[in-house]
């Protein structure tokens, strides 16, 4: 065991002994090597402890995928500082309630987003604010050209945070998951060894880099395992396909595979080289899993997780891997499917609640102790909001969500953060947000509406919306209803809505 080591030190225990190995490889050809990787982000750690960071404080970053985002990550991980991702498309009230409730001693961001963001920072009390920009500009990078490069590791204990990720939740208002070291490290180590990770593998890099998926899971086994990532500023198809044949493990949402299926020129030949296609952070359909195999002869992979709780099951390498299924638990993760009252669900096919326990979940909510503790059961188990059964190789498979979430294009868009803002639009009476099958995304935003004779139009509402919410979050469409059907408590349908909708705006998959 680990515990009590920092998470950069783990890493870098997996680095290559050729440090002069690609760490990264980019489109372009420009290769960064695992050298070069440390020494900037040593300089980037060096130049914020000169500013006067002290492990534990919140740097927030809000910046392009670029290599500067993950010389970022690593700094952090070096000086003992947390490190809180933002999705670059998160709009001025999105960052402002983050950067409030997380207090942060730093906020980065692009240069060309300064000017609507500075003052944002500065109301939420933020002592510094500096600019990072893709391709290396912005007034950080200035900072770091200067800094020495020497690794100086912060002392932490398994128990510090590494990392705040905020996740939105059923009252709308996102909070933060605080992850620990040791969170990170056992979740690391479960995975390479889960997915045989090896230092010839090369992995492609498509995910974005400010979620678990694409940050941890992604990022921590390729470091680990001491191997190159082919690395993408975003998902490109194209850029996806010419790079497969060089690749040999691909990891994404659905929507990934999806689009590869799509595409004319995606075939067998292309992926000779492939050891592993992944997929996970959203349901991957049956008709994917067999149109894949029948195009490529690759089973892919699906696993189950969580911001809360880093990987939780996987497919396996060897054995049956099964459509519709997340497979069995990673070593060392305590999953178990109980009933309203937390009692043990024992019979197979039975639909229980999914509870998670050990070492690879979170320390808690940022500031919310009682938050917090509502979501722990008294032994310890962590609810995630998931429902599922086993089926008869004791496989997971998830049925359902016990929470109102929906998940689109492997983003997470939670409806009372838009019902909310939807209900405060002029002649809106009452909202209800849900999801609906798309053929692209899984499920797609739909804003139900019941206004009255003032209310604004679709195109309208719409435009109103994208200004105060990221884009994912913004309904594809928006659907006028003289009222919203509810239940005999009171409680809208939205079970009701989406039958009704179902197939009305989008082809089904
Ligand atoms: C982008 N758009 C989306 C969207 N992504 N709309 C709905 N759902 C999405 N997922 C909108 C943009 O706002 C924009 O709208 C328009 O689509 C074009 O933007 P884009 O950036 O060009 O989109 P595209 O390249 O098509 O992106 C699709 C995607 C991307 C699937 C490649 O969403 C993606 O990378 N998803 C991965 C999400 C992820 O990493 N999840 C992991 C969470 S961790 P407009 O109106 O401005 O034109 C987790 C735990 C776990 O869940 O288990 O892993
Ligand atoms: P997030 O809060 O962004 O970490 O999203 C976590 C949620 O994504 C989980 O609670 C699940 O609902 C969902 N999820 C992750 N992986 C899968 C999967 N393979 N199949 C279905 N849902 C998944």
């Amino acid at each position: 065991m680990l515990l009590g080591r920092s998470l950069y030190n783990v890493l870098r225990a997996g680095f290559p002994v050729d440090r002069n190995k690609a760490a990264l490889r980019l489109f372009d050809g420009t290769e960064i090597s695992y050298k070069q990787l440390e020494a900037r982000s040593s300089m980037l750690a060096n130049a914020l402890s000169d500013i006067g960071l002290q492990p534990g404080d919140r740097v927030a970053v809000q910046i392009d995928k670029s290599p500067e985002a993950l010389f970022l990550y690593l700094a952090c991980l070096q000086g003992g500082f947390v490190y809180l991702p933002m999705n670059v498309a998160y709009q001025a009230s999105e960052v402002s309630h983050i950067l409030s409730d997380s207090s942060p001693t730093i906020y980065i961001c692009r240069s060309a987003d300064l000017s609507t963001r500075e003052h944002i920072a500065k109301s939420a009390d933020v002592k510094h604010v500096f600019t990072l920009d893709a391709g290396g500009g912005g007034s950080l990078s200035e900072l770091c050209d200067v800094s020495p490069d020497d690794l100086r590791l912060a002392k932490r204990g398994g128990d510090d945070l590494a990392a705040l990720l905020y996740t939105s939740g059923t009252t709308g208002k996102p909070k933060g998951v605080m992850l620990t070291h040791n969170n990170l490290i056992t979740n690391a180590q479960a995975l390479l060894s889960a997915w045989e990770w090896n230092s010839e593998d090369v992995l492609l890099h498509a995910l974005p880099l400010f979620h678990t998926h694409g940050l941890f899971v992604a990022c921590h086994c390729a470091l680990l395992g001491g191997s190159t990532m082919i690395y993408l500023y975003s998902f490109d198809v194209d850029a996806v396909i010419s790079s497969l044949p060089r690749t040999t493990v691909l990891m994404g949402v659905p929507t990934f595979y999806v689009r590869l299926l799509k595409h004319q020129g995606f075939d067998e030949e292309l992926c000779r080289n492939i050891r592993l296609f992944i997929s996970g952070s959203a349901p991957l359909l049956e008709t994917t899993f067999v149109d894949f195999f029948n195009r490529t002869g690759h089973s892919i992979l699906e696993r189950y997780g969580m911001t809360e709780t880093g990987m939780i099951s996987s497919n396996p390498i060897i054995g049956d891997r099964i459509a519709g299924a997340v497979g069995l638990a990673l070593p060392n993760v305590g999953l178990r499917l109980v009933d309203d009252n937390d009692r043990l669900i024992a019979d197979n096919g039975n639909i229980g609640k999914v509870q998670v326990r050990g070492p690879n979940v979170f320390k808690g909510y940022w500031r919310q102790p009682e938050k917090t503790s509502e979501e722990f059961t008294v032994d310890g188990y962590f609810r995630t909001g998931d429902l599922g059964e086993y089926n008869d190789s004791g496989y997971l498979r998830l049925v359902g969500r016990d929470k109102d979430l929906i998940i689109s294009g492997g983003f997470n868009v939670y409806p009372k953060e838009v019902e909310l803002l939807l209900d405060r639009l002029d002649g809106v009476i009452e909202s209800a947000v849900v999801g609906l099958p798309h053929p692209d995304l899984g499920e797609a935003v739909i804003g139900v509406v019941v206004g009255d004779k003032t209310v604004h139009s679709e195109h309208d509402m719409l435009l109103q919306l994208k200004h105060a919410l990221a884009g994912y979050k913004v309904p594809k469409a928006i659907v006028f209803r003289k009222d919203l059907p509810r239940n005999s408590m009171g409680k809208v349908q939205k079970n009701v809505l989406r039958d009704e909708l179902k197939g009305t705006l989008f082809n089904h998959p």
